[in-house]
């Protein structure tokens, strides 16, 4: 059903019946495309602000890209109709609306575009789009040939959705001399004061043609008739009406009536996109309806070097080399499509981008640190342009924002060598400046503060978790999961702080999080596993107690990151995530899932049991989770968990998962609600990518930067005979060779130089190409 090329890494799906909710993304500078494998598109733009310009049928309103988006006939798409002449049979491509099956089909998904290959009755489509770099634009592209021995006579419609655009104003028609439909609409809005903005605003939708067609309706209304989007009676007819909207639902379609003789083809191309005015709708004509280019596609212009697996899981290797890397950049770089990205996920796309491009790293770093706040904690958001506001969650107090910092700034300083980062001086909006290791350093003594008379962090109405919004509004509920992640935190920075020379702080930091280590083992340990944390009332919560909720993932995950966890606790906590928690599809976030409203914890617990953080398969959560499993050798498990991550071939029409993107979160609650279980979010906003992309170079390949080098230390699964990577590592390459050796009894690595010095590391020289043998001992992972 799944295939893959392992040359170009496209996916290839080959049914639109088996996953219908499969998806996959593009996106450029301006436009995020989420496109769905029978032919549905949400797609947003950035003005920045991002906005719609093709909707539904009602007004929707404006949120943030959502997980599980449901797909109704209505939903917009980009379809093309095909209606025979002779018997008026009618199908559409690539599936909707008309839903009828044809012969053949293949919805494939490439780096920089996607196309859908459809064959019915001897008629070979190919409907295929990609984006210019830097346009808000859509460009698409209709290939039809006769592969039968009859000449036949074909009408195409190709339909763009438009949708109800604005209660106040919406129209559309065809304009010859700008060769298209145009839909103009004016964004619904009530307050003078907004005036000024909505004047900038993109209220233009429209669609263009390199070839005029025979005939067009920009009226949804009149288009469908009687038949309804799935026949609409506008087809029936020898030609559409060509009518207009006028304070009615647009919608652009046109009609190509066209004979092909055997063997003949014919291409097509359109626009799609939002504008301000005609003229920007001209200027994009002209610049995008030339000749089809190879597509370009992509935020950046230049090519980011990553890392290339060869080892005996195929699936990984695509995955990883073709398509995890790109979603780790589109975090990096487009920052979740929203101008004000949450900080704590701000600072984790940008660990992922130090294994991409570490100076977009640093750059994040900075910018975080320059919208530091007087008492050294972080805003909840990190705005982007100088107009952003925080928005949404972005306007609820979390207390873990600065939790984030050392992890980030460790990831860039292992990546890049570059410590003079450290001395570097941010200014802050007040105009005071600090250097880098100062302004994380007022960061870590702000979760020194944040902490209660136990030494416990307190949580407010959040912490890692958005939803926990009611475990400590009243200034006294903690967060074990935060007390953990404060404990590693600080015993990053002290390290960072000791090779810069501070020796007094790095052990004021140790000292410091020794003491909240000994307050969690004096406070959550419920003797089976670490409490998630003790609510306003003073009500300990994910302990073997509680019916809901009783084991959180999380803190098992931090407690042994942290370092807290005895060896003993630790071996303690897999059995019983292992026992409670585990699935097909991952180890899920807490179980049971919360079944009814718990007051003291909050919304959490009034999401639908099994979605998002209330019991799913959260893949973030499960990234630490295998991060935890690395730092205690539990190489095989942690291997397997991380394989699932992604669809194997049994599961995939379970999970409708295409291995294209992590998903921020399969279904769980896999006991209570058996039926949905294993059910991809679609969602691939999350700071699963950047976890997992870290874990796989540093953990699973065991290469880890440090100051002189490159330290390297494998954790390869056992069942893996050999293996290589290669990966570009300041300015050189290194070539990894793995290799299963029953003569050796502890892993050995050599060079060219011979074998690696006592301390493990390898010596980078830029501009050179290392190559290293490693010899592991066989049959333990
Ligand atoms: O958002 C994510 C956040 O982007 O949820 C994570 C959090 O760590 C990330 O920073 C866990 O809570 O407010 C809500 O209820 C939303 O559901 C968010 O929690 C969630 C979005 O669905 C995006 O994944």
């Amino acid at each position: 059903m799944i295939t893959h090329n392992p040359n170009t890494g496209r996916v290839m799906l080959h049914s639109p019946l088996t996953m219908p909710r499969a998806t996959t993304f593009l996106w450029n500078r301006k436009l995020i495309l989420q496109l769905n494998c029978r032919g549905f598109v949400t797609a947003q733009h950035a003005q920045p602000e991002p906005a719609k310009y093709s909707h539904g049928p009602s007004l929707e309103a404006k949120t943030f890209m959502q997980p599980e988006l449901p797909h109704h006939a209505h939903h917009p798409g980009r379809f093309v109709y095909i209606k025979d002449e002779a018997d008026e049979h009618l199908y559409s491509v690539p599936h909707e609306p008309v839903r009828h099956p044809t012969a053949s089909f293949c919805f494939s998904a490439g780096d920089k575009d996607v196309w859908w290959d459809n064959r019915e009755r001897d008629i070979d489509t190919r409907w295929s789009v990609q984006l210019p770099p830097d346009d808000a634009v859509e460009i698409w592209q209709l290939e039809v040939r006769n592969t039968g021995e009859r000449t036949r006579q074909l009408s195409l419609y190709p339909m763009f959705s438009i949708g109800y655009m604005s209660w106040m104003s919406q129209a559309a028609a065809y304009d010859g001399d700008l060769g298209g439909i145009l839909a103009r609409s004016v964004t619904p809005y009530q307050k003078l004061e907004d005036y000024p903005a909505i004047r900038q605003l993109k209220d233009m939708t429209f669609l263009l043609h390199d070839t005029p067609p025979d005939s067009w309706e920009a009226s949804r209304e009149a288009f469908e008739g009687e038949g309804g989007i799935g026949a609409p009676q506008g087809i029936t007819a020898a030609r559409l009406a060509n009518g207009d909207a006028a304070y009615e639902s647009p919608i652009a379609v046109l009609q190509y009536r066209r004979t092909l003789a055997p063997g003949e083809r014919l291409t097509l191309k359109f626009l799609f996109g939002p504008a301000v005015d005609e003229d920007e709708v001209r200027r994009l004509g002209q610049r995008h309806l030339g000749q089809v280019r190879a597509p370009t596609g992509h935020a950046a212009a230049e090519e980011i070097a990553s890392a290339r697996l060869h080892t005996p899981n195929g699936e990984l290797d695509n995955f990883v080399n073709h398509w995890l890397a790109r979603q780790v950049r589109y975090h990096g770089e487009m920052h979740r499509f929203t101008t004000d990205p949450q900080t704590r996920n701000y600072l984790q796309d940008a660990m992922g981008m130090c294994f991409l491009a570490p100076a977009k790293g640093a750059e994040a770093i900075a910018r975080t640190l320059s919208q530091q706040l007087e008492d050294g904690n972080l805003p909840a958001g990190v705005t982007m342009t100088r107009d952003a506001q925080l928005k949404y969650i972005n306007r609820v107090p979390h207390t873990d924002y600065c939790v984030w910092l050392p992890f980030t700034l460790r990831a860039y300083l292992d990546e890049s060598g570059d410590t003079a980062l450290l001395d570097t001086p941010i200014e802050d909006a007040r105009g005071r400046s600090a250097t880098v290791f100062e302004r994380v350093t007022l960061a870590m003594r702000w979760l020194m503060d944040n902490c209660d008379h136990r030494g416990l962090s307190l949580i407010a109405q959040g912490d890692w978790c958005d939803p926990m919004n009611m475990v400590g509004p009243a200034g006294i509920g903690v967060s074990g999961w935060l007390s953990m992640a404060t404990v590693a935190a600080l015993r990053a920075w002290s390290t960072v702080a000791n090779a810069h020379g501070d020796e007094a702080l790095a052990n004021e930091m140790r000292t410091h999080a020794q003491r909240m280590a000994e307050a969690v083992q004096r406070h959550l340990w419920d003797g089976q596993w670490f409490a998630r944390g003790i609510t306003d009332q003073g009500r300990t919560f994910g302990t073997a107690r509680d019916e809901e909720g009783r084991l959180f993932l999380n803190p098992q995950s931090w407690a042994i990151l942290a370092g807290i966890a005895s060896e003993d606790q630790a071996a303690h906590v897999i059995e019983a995530a292992q026992r409670e928690l585990a699935s097909p599809y991952g180890m899920m976030i807490l179980a049971p899932a919360y079944t009814r409203m718990h007051e003291d914890i909050g919304r959490v617990t009034q999401k639908h049991p099994g979605t998002a953080e209330n019991g799913s398969i959260y893949n973030h959560a499960a990234a630490f989770f295998i991060r935890a499993l690395y730092k205690i050798n539990r190489a095989d498990l942690a291997y397997a968990e991380l394989q699932k991550m992604l669809p194997t071939e049994g599961d995939a029409s379970r999970r409708e998962q295409l291995p294209v993107f992590v998903p921020n979160y399969y279904r769980g609650a896999v006991h209570q609600l058996p039926r949905t279980a294993g059910r991809s979010s679609q969602l691939f906003h999350t700071g699963a990518a950047s976890w997992l992309y870290r874990i796989i170079i540093e953990d699973l390949f065991g290469l880890r930067g440090c100051e002189d080098g490159l330290r390297i230390a494998p954790s390869l699964p056992s069942e893996w005979a050999q293996a290589r990577i290669e990966r570009p590592f300041r300015d050189a390459t290194v070539d990894v060779h793995y290799e299963r050796d029953a003569n050796v009894s502890a892993t050995e690595v050599s060079t060219e130089d011979g074998p690696l010095p006592p301390d493990g590391v390898l010596r980078v020289r830029p501009g050179h190409r290392h190559r290293v043998q490693v010899r592991l001992p066989s049959g333990h992972g």
